[in-house]
């Protein structure tokens, strides 16, 4: 789990590396009290009666009509138009009405299902309100008082896109405008996800609801025979802190003018859009299809009544052989492909779970049904990729900024601000290994834009040593990635003071991209920098 910020007894060694002004002097303390900008107070949850509402599943966005993709010879793709616009939601029954930011009128936003290798063409409409209702820190590179307050831009999390379509955080667009980009799915069966990603206020953007889900299907997934239709659920978890009005309250530091915290974990768990809701279930399997939406949360899922999961996919689609798993951990961003067999449990009510907190209920049905679906022993080919062959290793480094009295500033990556020269410039159509070196006490979850990667091994190592001297010493055994993340990833836990590797092939599209950490109070506050893919 991340912790919150650790004060004491930690080097103040990284507060020497060279950063940009504007960190310096970033006070924060989220712990302390800080002052409430509408004055009431935050909700407690747990007042609230569990499981009065039942599990919404978000609707499925619809083509309008089928469009000429640009730059082809007369090929068309569906053409869908979704608007970014503000809604009211019910999060529980017993709450008012809550303001949120929608794409396509709910929160999760409309879910595209799209086949491997079939284009789309979505115009992304800004209809959003000209001032934001989450509290702007204008100190953030790319939020300065000069900018628009309301920015949106589009990103399809794990998308293997053109550059032109991907969202980049400078592309951003105010109310009264859109963009039209192109997907070309050309990639495996998997479950992707959109969300915001504008430049110095993403995290406000996704907290305020603009996400949603993106699956992929091909011909592998369709011929396994997994549960499949109703019995195919999609989970999207996220925290948020409420208001006792039911409005949404996003934690800010004392400092009024530098609002900029560096975590945000809400003590509310929304499960598709509702606190605590229920799913009726028929004793048999089903298909669980769990996102990670949170800012900063790290869940640790488990099942209650000692019912068992079985992991089939993670976030790149499915894994070489299905894993019974006791728990799945998910970090901010990353996916995982369940089943779950109701069939021992007729009658019974199970709980969907992390650590002490309650998300769900499964209430299964007494009756006995059919259950035509299967996990096979096998579920697609990962190719392992020799390591040998590499063009490049590349030594990242994640970096905290600590100030003179310990606490921390901000994040960076490598040492280096967003604004510096692009400096990782991979060449199309050659594998790279990337060694992420995690000099700071928290769990940092790292995506690349545009690849999909393999995780090699993870490896404690001496950082202190490493900080003093440049010298890397490991101080343990290269430890493998879990059974659960042998397949295709696209963001991947760094642990703390640990060196992660991962292999990527740098397959799709040449041109700029970005990777960054996933703790969106991160990525907002300079641990995220352009990479460029150059032509091969
Ligand atoms: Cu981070």
């Amino acid at each position: 789990m991340i912790s919150r910020r650790r004060f004491l007894g930690r080097s103040v060694l990284t507060a020497a590396t060279a950063l940009a002004p504007r960190i310096f002097g970033q006070a924060l303390s989220q712990s302390a009290a800080a002052p409430k900008p509408h004055g009431l107070p935050n909700l407690d949850s747990s007042t609230l009666a569990k499981f009065v509402d039942p599990l919404p599943l978000p609707q499925l966005a619809r083509p309008v009509e089928h469009r000429p993709v640009p730059g082809t010879a007369g090929e068309q793709a569906p053409f869908y138009r979704v608007a970014m616009r503000p809604i009211g939601s019910k999060l529980h029954r017993d709450l008012p009405s809550t303001t949120l930011w929608s794409y396509g009128g709910s929160v999760p936003g409309l879910t595209f299902e799209t086949r491997s290798g079939q284009g789309v063409l979505v115009e992304w409409v800004n209809e959003l309100p000209p001032k934001h209702f989450l509290p702007i820190d204008h100190t953030l590179h790319g939020a300065e008082k000069d900018k628009p307050e309301v920015r949106g831009v589009v990103h399809l999390h794990g998308g293997k896109t053109p550059p032109e379509s991907d969202g980049y955080p400078e592309d951003w667009y105010v109310p009264g405008q859109s963009r039209t980009y192109y997907y070309p799915n050309r990639q495996d069966s998997a479950l992707l996800w959109y969300h915001d990603h504008a430049m110095g206020i993403n995290r406000l953007n996704i907290y305020a609801g603009l996400l949603g889900l993106w699956v992929i299907r091909d011909s592998v997934e369709d011929a396994l025979n997994l549960p499949q239709g109703k019995y195919e659920v999609p989970l999207v978890l996220m925290d948020r802190d409420l208001r006792t009005d039911g409005q949404l309250s996003y934690p800010v530091s004392p400092d009024l003018e530098r609002p900029w915290v560096s975590e945000a974990f809400g003590e509310a768990h929304l499960v598709n859009g509702k606190l605590f809701p229920y799913l009726d279930v028929e004793p048999r399997k089903y298909r669980l299809r769990i996102l990670n939406g949170a800012n900063g949360r790290f869940y640790w899922l488990s099942l209650s009544q000692g019912a068992e999961m079985v992991q089939i996919g993670s976030d790149q689609g499915l894994l070489p052989a299905p894993v019974a798993v006791k728990h799945v951990h998910l970090a901010p961003g990353e996916r995982a492909d369940l089943v779950v067999d109701f069939a021992r449990h007729r009658g019974q009510q199970i709980q969907l779970e992390s650590e002490a907190l309650t998300l769900m209920q499964f209430r299964v049905a007494p009756t006995p049904t059919p259950d035509p679906s299967v996990v096979p022993a096998t579920l697609r080919s990962v190719p392992r990729i020799a390591e040998f062959g590499v063009a490049m290793t590349r030594r990242l480094t994640l970096d905290e900024q600590v100030n003179m009295v310990a606490e921390s500033m901000g994040m960076l990556l490598n040492k280096t601000p967003w604004h510096m020269p692009i400096t990782e410039k991979p060449v199309l159509n050659t594998n790279e290994i990337w060694e992420l070196v995690n000099l700071t006490d928290d769990v940092h979850p790292i995506h690349l834009h545009m690849v999909r990667f393999r995780i090699l091994d993870r490896r404690r190592f001496d950082a202190f040593e490493f900080m003093t001297t440049g010298n890397l010493r490991y101080i343990g055994p290269p430890m493998p990635p879990d059974p659960n993340e042998l397949g295709w990833k696209d963001t991947a836990r760094v642990n703390a003071k640990t060196v992660t590797r991962i292999l990527v092939p740098f397959v799709g599209y040449a041109g700029r991209y970005v990777w960054h950490c996933h703790v969106l109070e991160h990525e907002d506050n300079e641990m995220m920098r352009p990479y460029e893919v150059l032509p091969a």
